[in-house]
């Protein structure tokens, strides 16, 4: 992809979400992401500069009870849109590795040339393998090509990771009974609100994070690991979110 945000000086005020808003166009030009993801990032840009674009406290809880979640889990699996693969390619296979997920495209405005061209950056990021091709199973509730999902992936795992996704396929996952963690900057839509966990954050800056307590966590007993995700409150830390948001107070 294109590397015109090296162009961009370090000082700048906004050096970070220029840089992060041309690799989404990157993206659009790579046919990795959709031209919604363009929309996508403006929304999520806007709610970062009132987090002070930086990980709250109460965000930095939900990736220690996310990792937690994925030490825990016997199938975890993170799943992969066109905003996810332009902004965290080696982030999401360096989570992977450290949490011993699989990794699977799925994808809001699904095609299967889109689905290959993400498949490819992400195993030019270092990924083994990648699911997502296959698309033999279905989520209920949701339309044909939004529905689809690996057999052997998304479908048999029992914790997902969902970022920056459409609240109608995170509801639509969340039914499935599996434990959702999801990263989006905004505590108040429907993704956040039908986590398990959710990461009000970046997902440039979570994803590292989560990794970071994957590791960290690396010799942590199930006894620890449970009290983790027992003592985490989703609702507390949505408000504390939104309270973060509305009254943040910017330098
Ligand atoms: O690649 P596809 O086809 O799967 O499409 C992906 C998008 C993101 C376009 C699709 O899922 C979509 O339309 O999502 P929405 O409904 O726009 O929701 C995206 C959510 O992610 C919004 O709540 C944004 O605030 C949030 N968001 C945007 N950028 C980031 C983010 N959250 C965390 N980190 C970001 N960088």
């Amino acid at each position: 992809m294109s590397d015109e945000h090296a162009e961009i000086p370090d000082d700048h005020p906004r050096a970070q979400s220029l840089r992060t808003r041309h690799r989404i166009e990157a993206g659009v030009d790579a046919g990795i992401t959709s031209k919604q993801g363009l929309i996508a990032e403006g929304r999520g840009e806007a709610f970062d500069y009132l987090l002070g674009e930086e990980t709250i406290d109460s965000a930095d809880d939900a990736a220690r009870a996310a990792a937690a979640h994925l030490r825990l889990a016997e199938h975890p699996v993170l799943s992969v849109n066109g905003n996810v693969a332009a902004l965290v390619p080696a982030e999401i296979v360096a989570l992977a590795d450290a949490a011993d997920a699989d990794v699977e495209v799925n994808l809001f405005g699904r095609t299967d040339e889109r689905v290959r061209r993400i498949a490819d950056y992400l195993r030019d990021h270092g990924a083994s393998e990648v699911k997502g091709l296959a698309a033999d199973a279905r989520v209920p509730g949701l339309d044909h090509e939004r529905g689809k999902v690996d057999a052997d992936g998304i479908a048999a795992a029992d914790v997902v990771l969902v970022p920056l996704e459409d609240g109608d396929r995170a509801a639509a996952l969340g039914e499935l009974g599996k434990t959702e963690i999801v990263i989006d900057l905004n505590p108040l839509s429907r993704s956040a609100q039908a986590a398990t966990v959710p990461v009000v954050d970046n997902v440039i800056r979570a994803v590292p994070r989560i990794t970071d307590h994957v590791r960290d966590l690396a010799d942590a007993d199930r006894a620890t690991l449970v009290e983790i995700v027992e003592s985490f409150d989703a609702d507390a830390a949505r408000a504390d979110a939104e309270r973060a948001i509305r009254e943040g107070e910017l330098d």
